[in-house]
């Protein structure tokens, strides 16, 4: 009979384990440090040569945020991304820090709460698997105030999707923070309520955890997501914090379905954000540089 306990314990523990994802090392590309673009001649064979392909990328060294917009340069024609506030947020270039160069993405809530994002989905449109690279700086642990019982959120970075008749337009996946002891502690959170997913059978709120995981404070660190999009079970979330994979999911929904713009038909959106319900001491600033789009290996 003790033994029987144990086995059952052992196995209730490697389900409790398998919760927290895997914390595997993914090989680190290199990448043009300074961000600009390195566009291979020939990208079909690029892949297979191991040198992610650069499809997009933003340093923000001509001291503005106009690449986010490429291949425009402001929210006019067929732009690609940009900038997206809300609630007090504020996007601009700044030169208090960098990680190339002189120049970042600063977003900053000034009042506590508020969304400042910057956007991209024009690459999403011409390739399934991309793998997103952007380096952040977050000055200090701040704190969550946001009311626990509905919310209380900091959303990082996301991917976001609409339906094909544009009556939703929502997060199906973001990396949130919260703050334990004054550590940065990340989570992946699949956040529809009614949408079937992550998996199928599968519905309602669920967030990922890795006990392991933290968001350095003060210094800067490369987050890295990677999505195969799909609009049933068959995609791919990978979240990294300097080359070190922290969530891994597969057979997943990443999307509604639509087939406005591409053969896999979703309309899948990926942004950087500082994006709260409250964050403490005001203003709270996230400083973002050398993002980079390119296709996923492996
Ligand atoms: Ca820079």
């Amino acid at each position: 009979m003790v033994v029987a306990a144990a086995m059952l314990l052992l196995v209730a523990a490697g389900i409790g384990y398998a919760v927290v994802q895997g914390t595997s090392k993914t090989p680190s590309a290199s990448r043009p440090d300074g961000g600009s673009s390195v566009v291979a001649t020939d990208g079909q064979r690029a892949g297979a040569a191991q040198v992610p392909a650069v499809l997009w990328s933003a340093d923000m060294e001509d001291g503005s945020l106009r690449a986010w917009y490429a291949p425009e340069t402001s929210a006019v024609g067929d732009f690609g991304g940009g900038e997206f506030t809300s609630g007090g947020g504020e996007t601009s270039a700044s030169d208090e820090q960098a990680h190339s160069g002189a120049w970042s993405a600063k977003l900053t809530l000034a009042t506590e709460f508020g969304g400042a994002r910057l956007f991209r989905w024009r690459e999403f449109r011409a390739e399934r698997d991309l793998t997103q690279p952007v380096w952040m700086f977050i000055p200090e642990a701040y704190r969550l105030t946001g009311e626990a019982s509905d919310g209380r959120f900091w959303n990082i970075t996301q991917l976001k999707s609409r339906t094909e008749n544009l009556d939703r337009n929502d997060p199906i996946w973001f990396v949130n923070l919260t703050n334990e002891d004054g550590e940065l502690v990340p989570q992946l959170v699949w956040w529809p309520r009614t949408l079937e997913g992550p998996h199928r059978d599968q519905s309602g709120f669920r967030r990922y955890t890795n006990e392991e995981a933290r968001v350095p404070v003060g210094k800067w660190f490369e987050l890295t997501t990677r999505v195969r999009q799909s609009n049933e079970f068959d995609g791919i979330v990978e979240v990294s914090v300097n080359g070190e994979k922290i969530f891994s999911v597969d057979d997943v929904r990443t999307a509604y379905r639509s087939c406005a713009y591409d053969d896999w038909c979703t309309d899948q959106h990926w942004s950087v954000n500082n994006y709260s319900d409250g964050l403490s001491p005001a203003p709270a600033e996230i400083f973002v540089d050398d993002a980079v789009i390119e296709r996923a290996t492996g």
